[in-house]
């Protein structure tokens, strides 16, 4: 039997992972050579002699070379005929006819699927790893092209087990790279975990030892992270408050933008006025969380590293954080949110300003801010000698209300707010969100184009 194989490339890429999938559902013992993209190893002169086109995966045994990681798995199943899975490229006794079977959905997957299945998980899962905004247009494109393939499929699985009938086969294995990316690494899951036979098929396929075995590898490379990501807008405000958490944490993360403000009608929803889930996401590993100021909890909770006293060390000062974080959340943030939309957002978005409520809400947070300037007067931040996730939840709204000229009054005519304020949005962590703010303008964006 040739031996030893190797496969060449970073097992993060679905091209890679589908030989491996095939490999270790072939019980065929290989080895991984780690290709490192970013240096381009891909485009070097050894490699191209592999790989003429200069991409991961190649392929390598006793006998010959193979590039293209579906010939790669059509050929692990020929030469490797007698070990693992025998029938993952059909029963003999079903000769070109089952063959068939399997071989016309391997080219819809390569033809059909691949192509916008793969241009979305690179948008929303690499893109932001690689330092690129994800470009929301080339998102939805493919994503109406992806829904078409998927009602197909839908169809077809509704009627069949597997793609190619009762066995699951390599027709079903060269879907699963794709399927997985979007799945785990995306806010794209529903398009299958909501079509009933597809979700069926997906838990049925990703459940087998061959691919939680590459899951496992993919998670000891680590090339996506340890799975913390945040979806949506930094100029969200929910956002721009889980963000600053998770810098103050040292954390790293991934940030898929997502573009909220498409739809104008939504557009109070993006200051939280009435959707009480706000416009954040957040995921680690399997756990997806929706609120922002549940996240900050959960990350300080998880995460012991970075700002140690952000969530306070013991019960009761974690008492007198968690009373100015409801204060901030039942009393602050109604009418400071009320005021950014209108004092912040609305003129540059052309949506006329409602004088009526915007002073109902002044004066609802003039008396908020009223008695915080007593307890800043006592104490540096609102829960003692230290800056914490209390002081932290408040920053994201007043941002947005001392950018207008009578949103600021509010916190320069209250000598220890003003003082508190000051010191809080110099922090280098608040620094670095208005910096991503400003890349990523989101709302603001939509009202200069
Ligand atoms: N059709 C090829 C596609 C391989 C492919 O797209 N590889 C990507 C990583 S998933 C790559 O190497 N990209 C780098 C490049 O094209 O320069 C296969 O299935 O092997």
């Amino acid at each position: 039997m040739a031996a030893p194989v190797t496969v060449y490339g970073p097992m993060i890429s679905p091209a890679v992972a589908r030989v491996a999938a095939c490999l270790l559902e072939k019980d065929v013992p290989f080895q991984v050579e780690p290709v490192d993209m970013s240096k381009g190893e891909h485009k070097s002169p050894s490699f191209l002699k592999l790989q003429p086109f200069g991409q991961v995966p190649a392929f390598k045994d006793s006998l010959t070379t193979v590039f293209e990681s579906r010939a790669i798995c059509r050929y692990i199943c020929d030469q490797y005929a007698d070990s693992g899975n025998k029938t993952l490229m059909g029963r003999k006794e079903d000769g070109a006819v089952g063959r068939a079977a399997i071989e016309k959905w391997i080219e819809a997957e390569g033809q059909s699927f691949n192509p916008p299945s793969l241009a979305m998980a690179f948008q929303l899962a690499f893109a932001p790893f690689m330092g690129r905004a994800t470009d929301m247009a080339v998102v939805e494109q493919n994503e109406a092209k992806l829904v078409k393939v998927l009602d197909v499929y839908e169809q077809w699985l509704g009627e069949n087990q597997y793609f190619a009938g009762d066995e699951f086969s390599l027709a079903d294995l060269v879907h699963m790279p794709n399927t997985d990316l979007l799945v785990r690494k995306t806010n794209k899951a529903g398009l299958f975990t909501e079509r009933k036979n597809l979700a069926r098929w997906w838990d049925e396929v990703s459940a087998r030892p061959s691919w939680k075995k590459v899951v496992e590898l993919q998670n000891a490379t680590a090339d996506l992270g340890v799975g913390l990501q945040v979806f949506g807008q930094p100029a969200s405000t929910d956002v721009a408050r889980v963000l600053t958490c998770l810098f103050e944490k040292d954390l790293e993360f991934e940030l898929v933008c997502i573009d909220t403000f498409k739809r104008e009608h939504k557009l109070p929803e993006f200051i939280k006025l009435r959707d009480p889930n706000g416009q954040v996401t957040f995921k680690h590993g399997d756990k997806t969380i929706v609120d922002s100021r549940a996240i900050c909890r959960y990350v300080c909770t998880q995460f012991p590293e970075g700002n140690k006293t952000l969530y306070g060390t013991g019960s009761l000062e974690r008492a007198s954080i968690e009373q100015w974080l409801q204060a901030e959340a039942q009393n602050f943030s109604p009418p400071s949110s009320a005021l950014v939309f209108h004092l912040a957002f609305a003129p540059h978005l052309n949506i006329p300003q409602d004088h009526a409520v915007i002073a109902e809400n002044e004066k609802k947070l003039q008396q908020v801010l009223n008695v915080y300037d007593e307890i800043l007067s006592k104490n540096e931040y609102l829960a003692g000698d230290e800056f914490t996730l209390a002081d932290l939840s408040h920053l994201p709204n007043s941002h947005y209300i001392v950018s207008s000229e009578r949103g600021r009054k509010l916190f320069t005519g209250r000598k220890n707010v003003a003082r508190w304020y000051d010191q809080i949005s110099k922090r280098e962590t608040w620094k670095q969100v208005v910096k991503m703010q400003r890349e990523h303008p989101g709302a603001f964006d939509k009202a200069s184009t």
